[in-house]
């Protein structure tokens, strides 16, 4: 239902991507904004874009007196719930409404949700193709970098949204008619206080939903199957082990489409992405269309004729006998272990950044199998050298360059060089985006045979 703010004094915290759009969509909603950072505006990408709008700003630290007297907060995903200019918000029964949940109140257009630790940005991405293949005009955005709440007013036929643990925390009304959980496992365990709140949060987006719109679950993942009974969406699963569901089964080189009588098959000989887990990716970017009538084969086609999103296992260079791959958006365990699994040995990781307060030990038995040398940067450097120590050998390096060189010295032919970090960025760089820039620019400089050191 669509939302008249006017008149209401919002207060928008978090002054990036979704608090400058929040800005710009409350003011034409008629409402008077304040905009709150704890950061001082030089170190705020992006602010001029609100030069001379009517806001109060509230920047370098949070006013709570503002919070105290506002009639709505409007949050960003990056500011945690218990922060205290909230914490002080919801003392005074103020009510907080996040991003997403304001977006889509504007929506009338169906909603394809996409969550899961891992897989989101490329099975978004997916959906948008096929659904730009069969003539639809999509939407493509959220957490992958466009927020909601940016095009919530234009005039799509359908919405498709990656959306992350923090933007489904404030969710009340939001109902997707699609919600695609792709998979559950540790992450961002320096915000939530244990694996379950996590998970809770990722579950948020079934919260609404009823019998006559649809779950896309994955039927191999034991944390995804433990809590769908508590989703009351149409279940329509996928299995990359074969299992048989009613949905998306793979067979060994097929993939088959098993709903409401349908029975489809589609060759996977055609896929450009390569890992089991881009199959899962794809199975579930195929459901909704396949569920909306799309015809399968012009979804299959543009499914195939995706070549994958740069920072995802992007082969960079073949170098003097070794392959060096860019997976900087293998920000937690999980990815990791998705992305050693599709290398043969020897691989070189190169790992390391941000802590995210999770267990580096389930990459131990893979590392053992597949990595010769560990070379570890970044603030996890020491926790992670302690809880893998003698899993292979590790070695630190005091910046990404210094370990690429050591990379380069070391790795032997036939081997890979896999930068795939389990952590996230921020302790170096300013995102996942130019951590990976700058790892194919020192890979690119990096001399051939023959060429002086
Ligand atoms: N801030 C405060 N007070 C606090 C905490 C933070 O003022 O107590 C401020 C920070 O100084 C900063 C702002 O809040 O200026 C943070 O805003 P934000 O992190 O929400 O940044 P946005 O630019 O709006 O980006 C967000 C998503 N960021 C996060 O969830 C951390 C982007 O996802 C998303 O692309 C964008 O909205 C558009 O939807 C990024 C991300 O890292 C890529 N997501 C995480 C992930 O994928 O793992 C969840
Ligand atoms: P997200 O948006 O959830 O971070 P991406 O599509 O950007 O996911 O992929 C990030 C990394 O996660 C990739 O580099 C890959 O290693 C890993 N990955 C991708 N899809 C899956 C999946 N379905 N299951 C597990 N890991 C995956």
């Amino acid at each position: 239902m669509k939302q008249d703010y006017r008149g209401q004094r919002v207060v928008v915290i978090g002054a990036g991507l979704s608090g400058q759009a929040l800005v710009r969509y409350l003011l034409q909603r008629g409402a008077t904004v304040a905009l709150s950072d704890h950061r001082e505006a030089s170190q705020i990408a992006g602010l001029d874009s609100l030069d001379g709008l009517p806001i109060r700003f509230d920047l370098g630290d949070h006013s709570l007196d503002l919070f105290e007297q506002a009639d709505l907060v409007a949050v960003s995903p990056g500011v945690p719930l218990d922060c205290e200019p909230l914490k002080r918000a919801v003392s005074c029964n103020i009510p907080l409404l996040g991003e997403i949940e304001i977006a889509a109140a504007e929506i009338e257009a169906p909603i394809i949700g996409v969550t899961g630790t891992n897989g989101k940005s490329t099975t978004t991405s997916l959906i948008g193709e096929i659904m730009q293949a069969w003539g639809k005009k999509i939407f493509v955005g959220g957490n992958l970098g466009t927020p909601l709440v940016e095009a919530c007013r234009e005039d799509y036929d359908m919405f498709v949204v990656e959306l992350s643990s923090f933007q489904l925390e404030t969710i009340k009304n939001f109902h997707p008619r699609f919600g695609l959980l792709l998979n559950l496992s540790a992450d961002h365990l320096d915000r939530y206080p244990d694996l379950r709140s996590y998970y809770l949060s990722k579950l948020q987006l079934f919260r609404n939903m009823t019998a006559s719109d649809y779950a896309i679950l994955n039927a191999d993942d034991p944390e995804v199957c433990r809590l769908a009974s508590g989703i009351h969406a149409t279940k329509v699963w996928f299995s990359v082990q074969g299992q048989d569901v009613p949905g998306f089964v793979r067979r060994e080189d097929s993939l088959f489409w098993n709903w409401n009588g349908a029975e489809i098959s589609l060759p996977l000989s055609g896929l450009q992405l390569l890992g089991e887990h881009n199959i899962e990716n794809a199975m579930a970017a195929l459901a909704p269309a396949l569920l909306q009538g799309c015809p399968a084969d012009l979804a299959w086609n543009a499914v195939c004729s995706f070549g994958g999103l740069a920072h995802r296992m992007q082969r960079v260079r073949l170098l003097q006998g070794v392959d060096w791959y860019n997976d900087s958006k293998g920000t937690n365990v999980g990815s990791v272990l998705k992305s050693l699994a599709g290398l043969k040995a020897p691989v070189t990781l190169i790992a390391g950044g941000k802590d995210k307060g999770g267990d580096y030990a389930p990459l131990r038995s893979l590392i053992e199998e597949k990595v010769t040398h560990l070379i570890l940067i970044g603030e996890a450097a020491v926790r992670m050298a302690s809880e893998l120590s003698g899993s292979s050998e590790i070695r630190m390096a005091a910046s990404l360059e210094a370990a690429v060189q050591q990379a380069y010295e070391i790795t032997s032919v036939g081997g890979s060089v896999l930068l795939s970090p389990a952590c996230s960025s921020f302790d170096m760089f300013k995102n996942f985006e130019v951590r990976g820039q700058e790892f194919t620019r020192l890979v690119e400089q990096l001399p051939a045979a023959g060429e002086d050191l």
